[in-house]
């Protein structure tokens, strides 16, 4: 064990005392002690010793971990473009002496198939909902050391506390991601071109629009939308249903001038037609055009509701400071500046006191929002299937 590479100054020094006290008084426990010390931004290893100087024996049975708790002078995380504010990592770095570098994928799939192809140096990820089991299950992601993460109590909606893909009581006990944003996925329309927005994905299917279509490069959620249109679920594991599904994409093709998702936002301030796309790039393109100028549509037929995460892979080399970012991410005035920034929604909803644009706070998915959507699923070996039908499309 090694301690801490810096000493707690000023007022982070007051509270120190204020909490040694309360832990000598037996008001806090040993627990929450080193809780509330690492939210102050100490290593678990010098509150430990604050605690053993305080004649407390048991600290080292209770620490849950015996982590090297040496700050790296940088960490590295793995993000989607556009998903993380700059301001954010200067709060970091400011708060812990620790740099961020950040790299970035295009998509869930990508950055799987680098983890799993052997790529390290990566601290930080932030996995989609059904990508955490995914990872998980590939033994790519480490269990997380929530004694490190006493912002998790911020997570206050209980569909985000214990969700599916990630839920401890179906997996020893054991949690692999915290929440950051979460949304929806349907289409906006640029209202000059598409005066009667129709909530429909048929619309995506509309000849009038040719080659004024663009549909997310992201196989779940187009091929989802294609099961959708047809009233199939976007999690089915029956192959005639995925062939019906990729025969409709391959039918709107011609009309399609490209599957992306890192450009979506542009494409909605330059007013392409239709732009099937996640709904903070809607937020975020507003602050660049009348909000009057487009709609964003979730179709009747139903819609993809996702969750995005943040979690530490197992090849982390640095994964105590990656804990001290999770934690870090997880308080409302971060995750509310970074919120602000990319226009996607909070998980943490104290993080929306930060959100300034105020169509980003209306497009906040109500709880009946969130309930009628589909939440992509982990189908086991069937993704497989999946994979084979979007090259298919993308091929045609
Ligand atoms: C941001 C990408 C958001 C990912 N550019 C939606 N799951």
């Amino acid at each position: 064990m090694t301690g801490t590479s810096r000493p707690p100054g000023g007022g982070a020094r007051d509270e120190l005392d204020k909490i040694t006290g309360a832990v000598a008084r037996g008001e806090l426990t040993r627990r929450q002690f080193i809780e509330r010390g690492v939210a102050l931004g100490l290593s678990v290893g010098a509150l430990g010793a604050v605690l053993a100087a305080c004649g407390d024996e048991e600290t080292a049975e209770e620490t849950p971990q015996a982590w090297d708790t040496t700050l790296p002078e940088q960490i590295h995380i793995y993000n989607w473009s556009d998903y993380m504010s700059p301001e954010c990592l200067e709060n970091f770095e400011a708060e812990y002496g620790v740099k961020v570098r950040e790299s970035y994928y295009d998509g869930n799939e990508s950055m799987y198939a680098k983890l799993q192809a052997g790529a390290t140096g990566y601290d930080v990820i932030f996995p989609t909902d059904m990508w955490v089991t995914i990872l998980r299950k590939s033994d790519l992601l480490q269990p997380l050391d929530m004694a490190l993460i006493p912002n998790f109590a911020n997570v206050t909606q209980a569909v985000f506390q214990k969700p599916a893909f990630d839920n401890p009581d179906t997996q020893d006990g054991e949690k692999y991601s915290v929440p950051y944003m979460f949304g929806t996925t349907g289409y906006a329309a640029t209202l000059a071109k598409v005066p009667a927005p129709q909530d429909s994905w048929g619309q995506l299917w509309d000849p009038a629009y040719k080659r004024q279509i663009s549909m997310l490069n992201a196989p779940r959620e187009t091929l989802g939308v294609g099961l959708i249109k047809l009233g199939y679920s976007p999690n089915t594991t029956s192959q005639e249903e995925l062939d019906q599904a990729v025969q409709q994409l391959i039918d709107q093709k011609p009309l399609v001038l490209k599957y992306d998702s890192t450009n979506t936002r542009r494409s909605i301030v330059e007013g392409l037609a239709l732009t099937h796309c996640w709904d903070g790039d809607v937020a975020l393109a507003i602050k660049a055009i009348p909000a009057e100028d487009v709609s964003y549509m979730l179709p009747s037929e139903g819609y993809i509701v996702w969750a995005d995460g943040i979690a530490i892979p197992k090849s982390a080399p640095n994964p105590y400071a990656a804990h001290l970012f999770l934690n870090f991410m997880l308080d409302p005035k971060n995750v509310g500046a970074a919120a602000d920034y990319i226009g996607y929604q909070p998980v943490v909803t104290a993080g929306m006191d930060y959100v300034t644009n105020e169509t980003q706070v209306a497009m906040r998915p109500t709880d009946d929002v969130i309930e009628a959507g589909a939440l992509a699923e982990d189908v086991g070996d069937f993704q497989r299937n999946y994979d084979d039908a979007w090259r298919e499309v993308v091929s045609a």
